[in-house]
């Protein structure tokens, strides 16, 4: 438990919607559940609309708020930048809070191009110099199901891997009067399904695989060309759609398994299905986002007779993270992967290790989007991911 000789770990967070409150979250209970080396302090909260980010620190248990991000970097009683706004601003905001010595926690995906993300992690290698940390959050990755499928993995229970099958999928926008909201705009948040959720899954494959897609050939789809804009509903006027509702890819490994990626808006039915199924030669792993407390596992090494898919609920103590929680079979959530993001993001800054997924990982993932879409510009044509520029 913390004391008073207890490091303070003053965080400011930009943004407050949806992955602002989620963080919020977490910041507000890690230190509830989790033996932590240093003591959250949630010194401000920033937006632009006054009454709105009062608001939301009110409700969401934020000391103090900020109408300038800026003010999030200069204030001595903040040593750690949250950015959870969306991804115009994500390079802006990440590089002058490592400038100023702040660590970073950015939402994904990292950037809204491998322009920007690679200026990110070379301010990020910069800043580790003096010991500032940079994480970049794909969340996925602390479900305690999803960091036992990549520990099974590892243990070498699936023998040499063959195929990754990854889906995520949703159908927030099937209607065709859902307004253009940010989301909807090339502009602002870079791509659609394919960096808003197809990220994640790249993201989450390769960690569960510990191999990376080294090429791909895709094609992406804009169903709905023009919505109504959000601010004229009323008189019906309509702007158009700039980013894919839909991207399909297949992708070669550099371990050697083949792959197959969809990312949609359009799944009718879907709410966030978020599914990632892996076979090797002695074995498989199947993971749905929408059961997160189980795994599903086939050991091909065992007697034949009682051979199939195992559910392993994954509640015990024994789990990854699990053991802060609740007894077996009580569960977790959603929010909990973000819990426990920024417990191991606290360890790292604490014990001066590098917390993953880095800026390096982040770039990755966007050189792979940015290979997506310049196959479906090829007509789906193959196209290897590019090595990141020597940072
Ligand atoms: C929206 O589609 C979204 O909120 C994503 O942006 C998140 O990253 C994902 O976790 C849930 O869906």
């Amino acid at each position: 438990m913390t004391d008073d000789s207890t490091p303070t770990l003053g965080i400011g967070m930009a943004g407050y919607a949806f992955m602002g409150r989620a963080h919020s979250q977490a910041w507000r209970t890690v230190g509830n559940f989790f033996e932590l080396p240093m003591r959250v302090d949630m010194a401000a909260i920033c937006g632009r609309d006054p009454a709105g980010v009062a608001a939301a620190a009110a409700t969401l248990g934020w000391r103090s708020h900020e109408t300038d991000w800026r003010r999030l970097i200069e204030r001595d009683d903040i040593h750690l930048v949250d950015v959870c706004t969306p991804g115009d601003s994500h390079a802006e905001i990440a590089i002058a809070a490592l400038e100023a010595g702040k660590h970073v926690l950015c939402e994904k995906p990292l950037a809204n191009s491998v322009e920007e993300a690679t200026t990110m992690l070379e301010a990020a290698r910069r800043a580790e110099r003096s010991g500032v940390r940079a994480m970049v959050g794909f969340n996925y990755r602390r479900v305690p199901a999803a960091t036992l499928a990549r520990q099974i993995v590892a243990e070498g229970r699936l023998g040499t891997l063959r195929h990754v099958r990854a889906v995520y999928l949703q159908d927030w926008i099937v209607d065709p009067e859902f307004p253009l909201v940010w989301r909807l705009r090339q502009e602002v948040s870079g791509s659609g399904a394919l960096g808003d959720l197809g990220a994640h899954i790249v993201d989450l494959s390769q960690f569960i695989t510990g191999q990376r897609i080294s090429s791909v050939s895709a094609l992406t789809e804009t169903f709905i060309k023009e919505r109504p804009l959000p601010e004229h509903t009323a008189n019906g006027a309509r702007g158009p759609v700039t980013v894919d509702d839909a991207a399909l890819f297949l992708a070669r490994l550099d371990g050697g398994a083949v792959a197959t990626y969809e990312a949609s808006r359009f799944a009718t039915g879907r709410k966030n299905a978020l599914r990632i199924e892996v076979n090797g030669d002695l074995g498989s792993l199947a993971f749905d986002l929408e059961r997160l407390n189980e795994l599903e596992f086939h050991d091909a090494t065992g007697p034949a007779a009682t051979q199939g898919f195992t559910r392993i609920l994954v509640t015990e103590p024994v789990h990854p993270y699990v053991g802060a929680w609740w007894p077996p079979g009580h569960g977790l959530g959603y929010e909990h992967s973000f819990t426990h993001e920024v417990r191991d993001l606290i360890h790292a800054i604490a014990e001066a290790t590098t917390p993953e997924p880095t800026f390096a990982d982040g770039l990755q993932v966007q050189l792979v989007l940015d290979a997506v879409e310049r196959s479906a510009k090829q007509s789906a044509g193959w196209v290897a991911v590019e090595a990141p520029a020597r940072v």
